[in-house]
């Protein structure tokens, strides 16, 4: 039986695949492994049967027989895990991987988001115009560093791995910023994730559920 992810009926993102669904789906292409997406508004998320899936009320979650899970970083990691294509078998090569998916989601990630919430969330506060520099600058000198580690080379850790793709996936939502753009190889680094196939073919499905939802088809 194939596994079913959840992903927002409506997405705030208009289909831009900025939505944590994307980076799972995008796995479960890199990997060829077909699954089913249930759709959920806002309100069914806070609801219990969506709360008993996730303590949160938040997507994605993933269910594949008797085994649910949530957190985007756990269900690539197990996808990543259960198939081959997304972890170097070699057990270093693999741990080092592994590293780069943590990397992505507890050093990388924060900055970004916090960009968000001072924007969207803040950003009628007093205090909003001076936030907002300190904030960018944390996330110049992430992107500075992992820029750095990356070099000339395609992939942060030999062939592309599920550490790459949580990377691409969490600077993908810088995109709009124009901070992404200072940094030439990381744009390109994320424009090698966006031509991937699977990357595409996820893309797509997720801007198809926007596009029906807009369309009322
Ligand atoms: N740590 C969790 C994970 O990685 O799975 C975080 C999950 C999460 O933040 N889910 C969001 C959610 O369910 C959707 S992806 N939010 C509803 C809620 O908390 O009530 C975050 C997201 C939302 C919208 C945009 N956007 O519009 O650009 C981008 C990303």
């Amino acid at each position: 039986m194939n596994p079913t992810i959840t992903a927002f009926a409506t997405s705030p993102d208009r289909g831009r695949g900025l939505a944590r669904d994307m980076r799972v789906r995008w796995a479960l292409e890199e990997v060829g492994q077909p699954y089913e997406v249930r759709l959920l508004a806002f309100e069914a998320m806070k609801e219990p049967a969506h709360l008993a899936l996730h303590p949160f009320g938040q997507i994605p979650t993933y269910e594949e027989g008797d085994l649910t899970l949530f957190e985007s970083g756990s269900i690539i990691f197990h996808i990543a895990e259960r198939h081959a294509g997304l972890l170097p078998r070699d057990p270093n090569a693999r741990a080092r991987a592994i590293t780069w998916m943590f990397a992505a989601l507890s050093t990388v990630e924060p900055p970004i988001l916090d960009l968000s919430v001072a924007k969207f969330q803040e950003g009628d506060k007093s205090w909003a115009e001076q936030r907002l520099p300190l904030v960018k600058d944390r996330i110049r000198r992430c992107l500075a560093q992992l820029s750095r580690r990356l070099g000339d080379a395609d992939w942060l850790e030999g062939d592309f791995s599920a550490g790459d793709l949580m990377m691409v996936a969490v600077l993908l939502r810088l995109k709009a910023s124009g901070i992404l753009d200072e940094f030439p190889s990381l744009s390109a680094y994320v424009a090698r994730g966006e031509a991937r196939p699977a990357y595409k073919r996820a893309f797509a499905a997720q801007l198809a559920v926007f596009t029906a939802a807009s369309t009322g088809a």
